[in-house]
């Protein structure tokens, strides 16, 4: 697919998107959110990626859903574009691909709900972080009353929206929002050291380990723990289980073969 809105790039076992709309912000239409999804299942299919950046060009991540575009909306069209983040957000939540999202600067709305669904967060400590929606008179519609409570609490995540006020990256990051936070100057190489030794882990087990914190989080303990049993137990038939132990008692380091 040609993208016009996204640059997607590949290094090795990393692949990079960047949303570039620099002149507004990278908001967000239906477009970008295609391409988006279209960039996903376009890396994920190609085994040779092991993890991906997501950033943005210029000085923002995203500055939210994109204002023009949804000051025309119908109540149906609203409902058809929040429908289409959410398919967006939970593809890259059900990606076998472990996502950093490389904060550069605003993430507001939108922009922190795509955030919020990524596995990593690492902030530029200029980023700027939340859930400004109110102040435009709308609730958040790409999952932002959902997952935000879940990552920080409910208390403190209505204090950022019903607020609508922007935190600091060094705020996120006491919030436990980010993971991560580092000067402008650090920034593109403390992205890409993450990236690089997740990418020399074994590509079963970022599958494996991923899916079990998403899905693990919405269903109970019991029913958790279980599938946790059941996925360690087949983790007993892959080559790099085996590889793995084998160089742990060789005093090497291992070979993956991501199989
Ligand atoms: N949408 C469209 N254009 C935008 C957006 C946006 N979200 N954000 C910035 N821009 C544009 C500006 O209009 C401006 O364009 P122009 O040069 O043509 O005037 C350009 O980007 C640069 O922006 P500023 O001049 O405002 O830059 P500043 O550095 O002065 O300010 C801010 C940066 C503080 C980020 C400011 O631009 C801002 O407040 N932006 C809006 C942030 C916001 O409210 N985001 C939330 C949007 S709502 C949302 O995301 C809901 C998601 C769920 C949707 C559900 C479906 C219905």
């Amino acid at each position: 697919m040609d993208y016009g809105n996204i640059l997607v790039n590949r290094e090795g076992p990393i692949a990079s998107i960047v949303i570039n709309r620099p002149d507004t912000l990278n908001a967000l239409n239906e477009k970008v959110l295609t391409e988006l999804f279209a960039a996903f299942n376009e890396l994920e299919s190609d085994r040779t990626v092991k993890v991906v950046v997501l950033t943005g060009a210029g000085k923002a991540f995203i500055a939210g859903a994109d204002i023009k575009h949804m000051s025309e909306l119908t109540p149906l069209q609203a409902r058809h574009f929040a429908q289409m983040g959410h398919s967006l957000l939970g593809r890259m939540e059900d990606s076998r691909l472990p996502i950093i999202a490389a904060v550069n600067g605003f993430a507001l709305g939108g922009g922190c709900e795509l955030m919020m669904a990524c596995d990593i967060v690492i902030a530029s400590s200029k980023a700027k972080i939340g859930q400004p929606e109110i102040n435009l008179g709308i609730s958040p519609g790409f999952g932002g009353t959902q997952r935000l409570p879940r990552l920080v609490g409910r208390m403190r995540a209505k204090e950022l929206l019903l607020t609508g006020d922007s935190i600091t990256a060094q705020q996120a990051y006491e919030l436990g929002l980010v993971n991560r936070v580092v000067e402008p100057e650090e920034f593109e190489d403390a992205v890409m050291e993450l990236a690089k030794r997740i990418a020399g882990k074994s590509a079963v087990q970022l599958d494996f380990i991923k899916r079990l914190v998403n899905r693990g989080a919405d269903i109970d303990l019991i029913s958790a723990n279980n599938l946790e049993i059941a996925t360690f137990s087949s983790s007993f038939s892959t080559h790099d289980q085996r590889e793995g132990m084998k160089a742990f008692i060789e005093k090497r380091a291992p070979l993956f073969r991501d199989e």
